[in-house]
C-alpha cells in the first residue's frame, strides 16, 4: 500500500475525550471513529488490524476442531423466552419491534439461537462431540461505555458452544478451549492469564476468564506471581487427548489467580509474601460450562446409546475480538505511539523514502516494494512529499514493527536502514539483506 494513496487520518493533536492510552492512540492512528456512545467505524488501519486478530482466533478455533458458521445478529425475542432470559437479562438488551410488532432483540450473546439449531438437526449422540462458533456483532447497552473499544456497545466477539454426551466430554471441551485460547493470545504477543471468576448472567460453576495484565485495566485480580512464568510456547497439543488437554489446564490453573468476584483472603494469605500480588487486568476472554441450563429447557436432546433421550452438555467460550486491539496496544506501545505484535499488525513492514522525487530513492523503493510483495508481505510505503521528521512520527505512531529507511547517502554505499520499532535498533544492510532479513521473522512466527 502507498500511502499517498491510503486513507489514513492520523490525527495531531491528542483527543480530550479518550482516558486511557489505547483509546487515544487508536484516535490518533485513524484506527476507529466513535460514531455514537460505545459504537465505531472501523477505519483502515485499524479494520486491518482486527482482521489479522479474527484470522488468528479462526485458525486457533479450527486447529482445535471447532467448526465456524455465522448466525445474525438480529434475534426473536421468542428464543430467549424459552430459556427464560428474556426478561433476565434487563436494560443491556437492546430491544427492538418490528413493522409486524414481532419483538426481536441485538443478540448480547447467542447461546439460545445455537441451541435452536442444534436441536433442529442433531439427534444422535453419534453425532457429539460438536463445537460451532462464530464471530460476529454483539450488543450490549452497556451502562457506562468508555475506554474505545475496550468497553463498547457494539462489540465483535467470537462465540463458541461445545454440545457433549456427559459432563466429563463437557469439561474436556473446556480444557480444549482453554488451551487453545492460550495459543491464540501467545501467537497475538499477549499473556492472558486465566483467573477463575463469576458467570454472571451465562450461568454455570465453571468458568475462567482470560485477564491481561494493566493500570488500566476494568477488573481487580490477585495472583501467585509464578503464574506469570507460565508459557504455552510450541508444544504440540493433541486437541483429541483429554489427559494432555487436562494437564495443560491443571499447570495454568493450579496456581492462585482469582478475579475479584471469586477471591479468597485465607488462599491469598497463604501464597508467599514475595509471590503475593493485587493488580488490574484487561479480560479477554471467559470460557464456561454450564451443563443444560440451555438444552433442558429448550429441549436439546440426543438419543445415547441405551436409546435413551438425554439433555446434552454445554458450554460457552468467548473472545473479546474488538477489545483486543485496545488490550494489545495497552500491553506494547511507548509514547511515540503503538508497537504492534508481529502476529497481528497491519502491516508487516513499512517503508520510508528520505528523498521522494530523488530518481534513485524513488527506483530504490519500488524495488524493496516489489521484492516484499514477491514474499507475500505487503508493505506500507510512505511515498509521500513530507520531510523526515514527519514521516518517522506516523510510523512510530502506527507502530510498524519494522521500518526500512531509504535515503540517497546510504544508497552510494549499497545500503538501506532497517529498524526495530520496539527496540529502536538500526542496522545498515543491502536492500535485498533487508528484505530477506524480515521475510525470516515473519516466516518463523
Ligand atoms: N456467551 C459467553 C461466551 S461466548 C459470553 O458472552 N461471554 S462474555 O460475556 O464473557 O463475553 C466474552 C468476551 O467478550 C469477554 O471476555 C470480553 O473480552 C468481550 N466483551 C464483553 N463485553 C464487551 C464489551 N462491552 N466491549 C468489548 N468487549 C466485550
Amino acid at each position: 500500500m502507498r500511502l499517498s494513496r491510503y486513507f489514513l487520518p492520523v490525527l495531531k493533536e491528542t483527543p480530550s475525550e479518550a482516558q486511557i492510552v489505547s483509546h487515544r492512540l487508536m484516535l490518533r492512528a485513524g484506527m476507529i471513529r466513535q460514531q455514537a456512545a460505545g459504537i465505531y467505524s472501523w477505519l483502515p488501519l485499524g479494520f486491518r488490524v482486527l482482521k489479522r486478530i479474527e484470522q488468528i482466533v479462526h485458525e486457533e478455533q479450527q486447529r482445535a476442531g471447532h467448526i465456524p458458521l455465522l448466525m445474525p445478529t438480529l434475534q426473536p425475542a421468542d428464543l430467549w423466552r424459552e430459556s427464560g432470559r428474556y426478561d433476565d437479562y434487563g436494560e443491556e438488551m437492546l430491544r427492538i419491534t418490528d413493522r409486524h410488532k414481532r419483538d426481536m432483540l441485538y443478540g448480547p450473546t447467542n447461546e439460545e439461537m445455537i441451541t435452536d439449531i442444534f436441536r433442529s438437526y442433531v439427534k444422535s449422540y453419534k453425532d457429539l462431540p460438536l463445537t460451532l462458533y462464530h464471530i460476529q456483532w454483539k450488543f450490549r447497552d452497556e451502562i457506562r461505555p468508555r475506554f474505545g473499544v475496550m468497553r463498547g456497545r457494539e462489540f465483535y466477539m467470537k462465540d463458541g458452544y461445545n454440545f457433549d454426551l456427559t459432563k466429563e466430554d463437557a469439561l474436556h471441551a473446556y480444557n480444549r478451549h482453554l488451551v487453545s485460547y492460550l495459543r491464540t493470545y501467545e501467537r497475538m504477543g499477549l499473556q492472558a492469564i486465566p483467573m477463575r471468576a463469576d458467570s454472571g448472567p451465562i450461568g454455570g460453576d465453571d468458568t475462567h476468564e482470560f485477564l491481561v495484565l494493566a493500570d488500566t485495566g476494568e477488573s481487580e485480580v490477585f495472583y501467585d506471581s509464578k503464574v506469570t512464568d507460565i508459557r504455552l510456547g510450541n508444544r504440540e497439543i493433541d486437541y483429541d487427548s483429554h489427559d494432555q488437554c487436562r494437564e495443560v489446564m491443571e499447570e495454568f490453573t493450579s496456581l492462585y489467580a482469582r478475579t475479584d468476584e471469586t477471591h479468597d483472603e485465607a488462599a491469598f494469605d497463604a501464597i508467599p509474601d514475595e509471590r503475593r500480588r493485587s493488580a488490574r487486568g484487561i479480560e479477554v476472554g471467559q470460557i464456561f460450562y454450564f451443563g443444560t441450563k440451555y438444552s433442558e429447557p429448550m429441549g436439546a436432546t440426543v438419543v445415547n446409546d441405551q436409546g435413551e433421550r438425554v439433555p446434552v452438555h454445554m458450554g460457552s467460550h468467548g473472545i473479546g475480538v474488538s477489545r483486543l486491539l485496545g488490550a494489545i496496544i495497552e500491553a506494547s506501545h511507548d509514547d511515540k505511539g503503538i508497537i504492534w505484535p508481529e502476529g497481528v499488525t497491519p502491516f508487516p513492514v513499512g517503508i520510508v523514502n528520505l528523498k521522494q522525487g530523488d530518481a534513485e530513492a524513488d527506483a530504490a523503493c519500488e524495488n524493496l516494494y516489489k521484492a516484499f510483495m514477491a514474499k507475500g508481505l505487503e508493505p506500507l510505503y510512505d511515498d509521500r512529499n513530507e520531510r523526515a521528521g514527519g514521516k518517522f512520527a506516523t510510523m512510530d505512531l502506527i507502530g510498524l514493527p519494522w521500518r526500512i529507511t531509504v535515503g540517497p547517502r546510504g544508497l552510494k554505499n549499497g545500503v538501506v536502514e532497517l529498524t526495530s520499532r520496539r527496540t529502536g535498533v538500526s542496522e545498515e544492510l543491502a536492500p535485498d539483506v533487508a528484505v530477506e532479513r524480515v521475510a525470516e521473522i515473519y516466516a518463523n512466527l
